[in-house]
């Protein structure tokens, strides 16, 4: 196969009707690169024999080392099938879970994916997971069954076992396919449904349905797999072979005279041939009879690959003569039988052949795209497609038509930035000449050899008679030409030597992206979205029709840039393009300082920014860096700026403690990114602190049975005491605690008091919230818009039916007369107006709700209102940072009791003035005398303005302005800021009052091990404190696959040592899932005499929610409570009692 060139290439870009953008998804280690690689190879990019063992779309080193792939790829192939061409851009993605969020980042740009799936492991949680990422973009799957020949030499099937084992995988597959189709069915369903009860004159008996009509209605063959609708391959891509079943449905109507169609349906399925009467019945197994599928093809397979194993020379021979092929007699010679079957199963049953014909039949091309998933690209958050302005709505058909005229609007979605070594650019890197520079290099020496010639003729003549001056004064210019071109020369060497030099150390980013709609072209200007971007804003004040060439006011979110460079994606290499029509995957080089990670670029101002991407994976492993030299440090912060572009889910960022922190999806990622850092973006050595392990801190009820472990109440008098005691100095006024837990605070100033309550909340509202903090969110910006008496955007009725069936739910789980009315008084959620912790209120003359987007509160002024802000700040702040460890807070109801404001507070807020108030704020101060004593003089004076003696002239409202001012601000800071400070530590000592218990991050893992090691397995689980959830075996094969969950605190080095104790036989993946209560009280200390002895005086040896704490406490510089010297009266020689 030749390499196609660059030329045909960009023809075949313009017919869009021919081009696939695909990816190939599949679980880690099912052979994605493998597969790609044999597709590469029928391009000859890459030689057939290294097919499989290159792994050409590895090309990083540690992906070559390791042997997976850490990040998204593209390569263009030509293919051509009949008298059809196609280009094919393939994008390989890696499998492990650390790097789900390049998967993202690659489905956006494709419009179908290939689903691989090992034949021996079936379905695994990463294939799932992958076909909904690809069912959340709405991309068309087809499947490739891998590793078939692990069936025959590892399993060691027999043709018909591995039949009933391959039905069993398709039959998995197509269940999680079911259900996340089912879903979706019903939905639109529910929302057929809700719009037509809307429609007044529906008749009250049609609104009930049976559910499942809608399933039958809907034709979804073309969403299951199944070989006989050709969406199906089986394959070996280490043996290069890969078959659809209608090659042999083709094959064998010739032979058995069957017409194709009839053996198309039946090859695969409970059907059998009857050789007497040459007909195909059904029912082969009730029958005890071969299944077509068996006969047919398997059994072909089988018999060859026994046959080429045991070394059968003459039937191999016999095979290859039937079949037509002819072998190389290197192959047939070889030591390994490997290669010998590799040259005739990748003859035979070409793997690109029958993997890239399924994709041209089956996937759609970019014109086909769905207005479905329009829709879904270009409407973000709450919004529907119908409140977009007008302007943008009309894009929708730019979008649908997918067109390469010059009039298109031009759309572009970026979804990655990546960098390349700036050598790596084809304009860095040298090349062949044409023809025609190297005609035009050999006239320019010729002429140089000319004018030398010339100047010594000019030189010897220069030697004669002055009579001839006049040619001398003609060859000395051409010498000085020479010269100064020379020198010119020269310096043009220095300058691009110093050119390369820079360019060798610098990382250069180009943009992954796809053009939607339009023709992009080199240097052309174009405006940059960002995610945030609103059309309607901007619409406001540009025009629609204006260009990123005019000049432009300040818009928020947008930009304009010049697309420097365009490139072809060829994997490894990267090749110039001057224009790139629509539905085509490309690299825009110059983007740098305009997107940071992703963006939409648009030459219309009215184009919406693109929704965010799926991400599935969540950061959990952070750790702290520095340099090893301080003097380093302005390097690292660059490298980790760069490093934050260049991958999609990294995040960089600088805690209150200055630390510079990563946050990374695990550990194999977090080692990639730490190698990144040092080789390419910082270029310094780094030292790196160990894993920050996140906590959360909650409280569970108090013990109904006071058991002596669980000696909580007494306990944790004991502690709020000492914290308490701790606090001395920074809040003067006693607190109340109330013996269920109700804690009574004032304000410094006195005005106000606040009684807090902590509760937890039952477990199944906690994962609501978190589930539905998305929601929550949105649920905040509509309520802020509401208050705001802005112009609320129309808000999408799914949104709204998904805030009341929240809503709804909350309700329900939070039964019982304790909770009456609580979610209709629901204040805030926190920390971040948005977490798994509620505020309630509970007192009269107050009303407020969450729910307010809803329509279910009205707004009402109250002498509360001017302050309410000030405790939900409180809430939040105390929720951000709880008492144990200053971690978040999750699971916690805090009710507000009581609130009083004295007169005084509440003339703040409502701005009343009245002598008699500031008689009693006058009273009120008298009596407190250490208040009056750290009172300000600004207060005093005040004060005494009041009493009306001495004081300057002032009219009488604006000296109560000015007190009112004041007292506002009083000795102790504005009287907002106090309530903040007042609500944040009621919130605190409320929590300590209950029993407060930390919460570990948990990972789950599946493992598949043998049943050797499988009690090793449990060992290094048990050992890390991990638990098993199941255990089963998987069918058919002597694997056990054991599900289980691990602290993320315990899971560094997890993957590694299971490796190692295994020997490489297992090796699990890490997935968060989340929070769990640690059960052991953090400060539980011995107390009895049958603890001491039985613990001994620490007993933190067995208390590991206390070493969790105080290991967070020590990394944070919090106080922590330890001996430093252990065993005093122990201390002596050791030689001399020997
Ligand atoms: N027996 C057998 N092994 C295969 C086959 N295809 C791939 N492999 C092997 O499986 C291993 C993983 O292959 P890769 O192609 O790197 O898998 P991948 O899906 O790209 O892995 P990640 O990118 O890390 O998710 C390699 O050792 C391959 O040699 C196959 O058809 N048969
Ligand atoms: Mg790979």
């Amino acid at each position: 196969m030749v390499l196609t060139s660059v030329e045909k290439m960009v023809g075949l870009q313009k017919k869009t009707s021919g081009i696939r953008n695909i990816c190939i998804l599949a679980h880690v280690d099912h052979g994605k690169t493998t597969l790609a690689d044999c597709l590469i190879s029928s391009n000859g990019i890459i030689s057939s024999r290294l097919a499989g063992k290159l792994r050409y779309m590895d090309s990083r080193e540690d992906e070559q080392i390791r042997g997976i792939t850490m990040k998204s790829s593209a390569i263009s192939l030509h293919f051509v099938k009949g008298d059809q061409e196609y280009l094919i851009n393939l994008i390989d993605s890696p499998g492990h879970v650390d790097f789900s969020s390049e998967v993202s980042t690659a489905v956006r740009l494709c419009d179908g994916c290939i689903i691989v799936v090992d034949a021996v492991e079936g379905v695994c949680p990463q294939t799932q997971a992958v076909l909904r990422q690809a069912w959340l973009e709405n991309i068309r799957p087809v499947l490739v069954i891998n590793k078939m020949d692990r069936l025959i030499v590892e399993l060691k099937l027999t043709p018909q076992e591995a039949y009933l084992h391959l039905k069993k995988i398709l039959e998995q597959i197509n269940a999680v396919t079911g259900a996340l189709f089912t879903s979706k069915v019903l939905e639109e369903r529910a929302e057929k449904e809700t719009e037509s009860e809307r429609v007044p004159d529906t008749a009250p008996g049609d609104q009930i349905y049976d559910w499942s009509t809608g399933l039958e209605d809907t034709d979804d063959s073309h969403l299951y797999f199944s070989p006989d609708h050709g969406n199906v391959v089986f394959a070996s891509a280490v043996d290069g072979w890969g078959f659809g079943i209608e090659h042999f449905a083709r094959l064998y109507s010739q032979k058995i005279g069957i017409n194709p169609a009839i053996l198309l349906k039946t090859l695969w399925g409970d059907y059998y041939l009857n050789t007497k009467t040459k007909k195909i019945m059904k029912g082969d197994q009730s029958k005890g009879k071969k299944p077509l599928f068996v006969q047919f093809v398997l059994d072909n397979i089988w018999s060859l690959y026994e046959a080429v194993m045991k070394r059968d020379k003459e039937k191999i021979e016999k095979i290859v003569t039937s079949l037509g092929l002819r072998i190389g007699a290197r192959e047939s010679r070889h030591a390994d039988p490997k290669v010998h079957l590799n040259a005739i199963c990748s003859q035979w049953l070409p793997i690109s052949d029958a993997v890239l014909s399924m994709v041209c039949n089956k996937l759609p091309s970019p014109l086909d795209i769905t207005a479905e998933r329009v829709e879904k690209l270009m409407c973000v958050g709450a919004k529907t497609f119908e409140s977009l302005p007008p302007e943008t709505q009309e894009l929708k058909s730019a979008f649908l038509k997918c067109s390469s005229e010059g009039t298109a609007p031009v759309i572009v979605f970026v979804s990655k930035m990546f960098a390349v070594d700036a050598k790596a650019l084809p304009h860095n890197k040298p090349r062949p000449l044409t023809q025609e520079e190297i005609a035009h290099r050999r006239e320019l020496a010729k002429r140089r050899h000319a004018e030398k010639l010339a100047a010594n003729q000019g030189r010897e003549l220069s030697e004669k008679p002055p009579s001839e001056n006049s040619s001398e004064a003609a060859g000395n210019p051409g010498d000085t030409k020479g010269e100064e071109e020379q020198l010119s020369g020269q310096a043009e060497i220095t300058t691009s030597k110093a050119l390369k030099q820079e360019a060798d150390n610098k990382e250069s980013f180009i943009a992954f992206a796809r053009v939607f709609s339009g023709v992009v072209q080199r240097g052309q200007k174009i405006f940059v979205l960002g995610p945030k971007y609103d059309p309607a804003e901007s619409l406001h004040k540009l025009s629609s029709q204006c260009s990123a060439t005019d000049d432009l006011p300040l818009v928020p979110h947008m930009s304009c840039c010049t697309l420097e460079n365009l490139y072809l994606l060829m994997g490894r290499e990267l090749e110039d393009l001057e224009e790139v029509p629509a539905g085509n995957v490309l690299g825009i080089g110059g983007l740098q300082d305009f997107v940071l990670k992703s963006a939409t670029l648009s030459t219309s101002p009215a184009c919406p920014p693109f929704t965010p991407l799926n991400f599935e994976a969540t950061p959990i492993v952070r750790v702290a860096v520095e340099p090893k030299h301080p003097s380093d440090m302005p390097q690292l912060v660059r490298g980790m700026k760069l490093l934050n572009q260049a991958d999609p889910c990294v995040e960089v960022l600088i805690q209150e403690t200055g630390e510079h922190v990563l946050v990374t999806a695990g550990e194999v990622h977090l080692q990639r990114c730490l190698d990144d850092l040092k080789e390419r973006f910082a270029k310094v050595q780094i030292s790196v602190s160990a894993p920050i392990i996140p906590f959360r801190e909650t409280i569970t009820r108090p013990p109904k049975v006071d058991m002596v472990n669980e000696e909580i109440g007494k306990q944790q008098k004991v502690a709020v005491i000492h914290q308490a005691k701790e606090d001395q100095n920074k809040i003067p006024e006693g607190i109340q605690v109330d013996s269920d837990g109700l804690v009574t605070i004032s304000t410094p100033n006195k005005q106000a008091t606040l009684s807090v309550r902590a509760v937890p909340l039952p477990e199944e509202v906690t994962r609501l919230l978190e589930e539905n903090s998305d929601l929550i969110r949105t649920m905040e910006q509509l309520n802020t818009s509401l208050n705001e008496d802005k112009k609320t955007h129309e808000v999408n009725q799914k949104t709204l039916d998904r805030i009341k069936e929240f809503k709804h739910k909350l309700e329900q789980n939070l039964p019982g007369r304790k909770w009456r009315n609580a979610v209709d008084q629901i204040w805030s959620f926190g920390p971040r107006k948005c977490g798994p912790n509620i505020l309630l209120y509970n007192f009269e003359g107050y009303k407020r709700s969450v729910w307010q987007c809803l329509g279910s509160a009205v707004k009402e002024l109250t002498k509360y209102r001017d302050f309410d802000n000030s405790i939900v700040s409180g809430f939040q702040l105390a929720t951000l940072s709880g008492p144990m460890c200053e971690e978040p807070l999750m699971g916690v109801c805090f009710t507000v009791e009581k609130w009083e404001m004295n007169k005084l507070g509440e003339m703040l807020s409502t701005g009343s003035q009245d002598s008699g108030e500031s008689d009693a704020v006058e009273h009120k101060q008298n009596e407190d005398t250490s208040l009056k004593s750290s009172c300000t003089d600004e207060v005093c004076s005040v004060n005494e303005h009041q009493d009306g003696s001495q004081s300057i002239p002032k009219s009488p409202e604006k000296t109560s302005r000015h007190k009112g001012e004041v007292l506002l601000a009083d000795c102790y800071g504005p009287f907002s800021g106090q309530l903040i400070a007042t609500m944040k530590e009621a919130c605190r000592y409320a929590l300590q009052a209950k029993p407060q218990r930390l919460m570990a991050a948990m990972y789950t893992c599946e493992i598949m091990a043998t049943a050797e090691v499988l009690g090793r397995v449990y060992a290094v689980l048990s050992k890390r404190e991990g638990r098993v959830l199941q255990e089963e075996m998987k069918e058919g094969t002597d694997v056990f696959i054991i599900k289980a969950v691990l602290p993320v605190a315990e899971s560094f080095g997890f993957a590694d040592e299971i490796r190692k104790r295994t020997s490489g036989l297992a090796s699990p993946q890490l997935v968060f899932s989340h929070w769990e209560i640690i059960s052991s009280d953090p400060f539980w200390v011995p107390t009895t005499e049958e603890e001491y002895l039985h613990f001994g005086e620490k007993a933190d040896s067995e208390n590991q929610a206390r070493k969790y704490m105080n290991a967070v406490r020590k990394r944070k510089g919090l106080y922590v409570e330890e001996k430093i010297v252990e065993h005093a009266e122990k201390q002596r020689t050791l030689s001399r009692n020997k």
